[in-house]
């Protein structure tokens, strides 16, 4: 059976957003934030986030999604020139059956280097 898709305000990253739990910042803006992965897969792991809320992405509002698109960007290149990396893996998953963990939507920003796996 699947379980309620609705919007739990009280999500872990909700409450980073909030203040109510301590993250490790790395970028904000009026319409998004970003803060270290807690469990990173490779080094420099960021997480991109809206402030406003929203599941994942088959409920984001499109002007939401916009503007978290464009900070993933953002945080993407800063990422990418700030670890020396060869590359980036982006990813986002979608109810626990995609692989979400966290129900408030992120992207992962994961840099990458040459021939170095991600951590599983
Ligand atoms: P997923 O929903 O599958 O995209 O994974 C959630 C990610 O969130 C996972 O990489 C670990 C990270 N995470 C979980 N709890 C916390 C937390 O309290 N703080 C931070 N910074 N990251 C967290």
């Amino acid at each position: 059976m699947t379980a309620d898709q609705s919007y739990d305000p009280n999500n872990i990253f909700a409450r980073i957003l909030r203040g109510e739990l301590p993250c490790e910042k790395v970028y904000e803006d009026e319409a998004t934030f970003a803060f270290m992965d807690i469990m990173p897969r490779s080094d420099g792991h960021v997480l991109v986030v809206p402030k406003a809320p929203a599941r994942n992405m088959l409920d984001i509002r499109p002007e939401d999604l916009s503007r978290l698109m464009v900070s993933v960007q953002k945080v993407a290149r800063a990422v990418k020139s700030g670890m020396a990396a060869d590359g980036l893996t982006i990813q986002q998953f979608n109810e626990s059956a995609g692989g979400q963990v966290v129900f408030h939507i992120h992207f992962h920003v994961l840099p990458r280097w040459d021939g170095v796996p991600l951590r599983p």
